[in-house]
């Protein structure tokens, strides 16, 4: 049985419908701190769950007998920057609270990392697996520690922790919230509701990017990787491709002629991504548990203009 904590986030709610699909509903149990007003909450095992509560966790974990525990409540990058100690005190007691629950209960653990947990001395091309790691964000403080907290938890209680540092994510269901990366989500909804998007994000930002089915697969088939093959494990750097916001623009032109992209930047977010890589290798992700994500720009832009067209006629 698997326990999703922030199952109704952007990855979360997408993973909990993937999971239920892949594992049958009944085995599992997903979570959020708010209430069932989302669709992953109604058509499945679904618990209100504060992650800042450790006995809270350990009480739905002992009720469900719990193997798998993938931890996803978290303030994003732009978030935490705006609320820096909440941001800690969430993302890291959050953490260790989980990571303690999974040691007691002997669970396989997951919880993502992020190209946030890299800093401005990190080398921005080709970013390498084993690297400098001095973010100067809280959210990449925040990841830098949960890495490490992680694999201690691995070499000091046999925990079999495991962790991708994911790129930002696109997708089409839940839009996400407080991320820097989120201009790559609304560029799309704006090209289909307005025809036009504003980006907060300068012309020539280049930062890792992957469509959301793409993200799933990789926890899935992390999850069941061989340990024996693993030489890493928290965390894999994961990407699908490498692109600023003209590139996505001139991607959409391509279905949507008269689309048009200008610019207002938002400093703060602007600063955090200057302060990320644009491209990361993920060679060791590739040969030790054998990712390959299926979308690229061309493919990916196909399906969520498709999808959110769906939808707006929907309306
Ligand atoms: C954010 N989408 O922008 C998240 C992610 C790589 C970006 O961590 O904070």
């Amino acid at each position: 049985r698997i326990l999703i904590t922030g199952a109704m986030g952007q990855i979360g709610s997408e993973l909990t419908t993937l999971l239920r699909k892949t594992y049958g509903e009944e085995n599992i149990i997903a979570t959020d701190i708010r209430k069932n007003d989302r669709p992953v909450a109604t058509s499945g095992i679904f618990e209100t769950l504060d992650v800042t509560n450790q006995k809270a966790i350990y009480e739905l974990a002992n009720k469900y007998h719990v193997d798998t525990i993938i931890h996803l409540a978290a303030l994003l990058s732009a978030t935490a920057e705006k609320h820096p100690l909440t941001a800690w005190h969430l993302n890291m007691g959050g953490l260790v609270n989980a990571l303690e629950v999974a040691r007691e209960c002997q669970c396989q653990f997951f919880t993502p990392s992020s190209i946030g947990a890299f800093g401005p001395s990190t080398p921005k091309d080709l970013t390498p697996q084993d690297t400098i790691q001095r973010p100067t964000t809280m959210y990449g403080v925040n990841k830098v520690a949960g890495e490490l907290l992680c694999d201690y938890y691995y070499h000091k209680f046999g925990l079999d922790t495991r962790s991708v540092r994911f790129p930002g994510l696109i997708s089409y269901v839940t839009p996400p919230g407080g991320g820097t990366t989120d201009y790559a989500v609304d560029i799309y909804y704006q090209a289909i509701e307005k025809g036009s998007y504003t980006s907060y994000i300068a012309e020539g930002t280049y930062m890792d990017m992957m469509y959301m089915p793409d993200a799933l697969q990789a926890i899935i088939m992390l999850m069941e990787a061989d340990p024996s093959r693993l030489e890493h494990r928290n965390a894999f750097n994961i990407t699908a491709m490498s692109v600023a916001p003209e590139d996505i623009a001139a991607e959409i032109q391509k279905h949507l002629p008269h689309f048009t992209l200008d610019y207002a930047i938002d400093p703060e977010r602007q600063a955090i991504a200057e302060s990320w890589p644009n491209a990361l290798d993920d060679q060791a992700a590739r040969k030790e548990w054998g990712f390959n994500p299926k979308y690229n720009l061309e493919n990916m832009t196909v399906d969520m203009l498709q999808k959110l067209r769906v939808r707006e006629t929907l309306k």
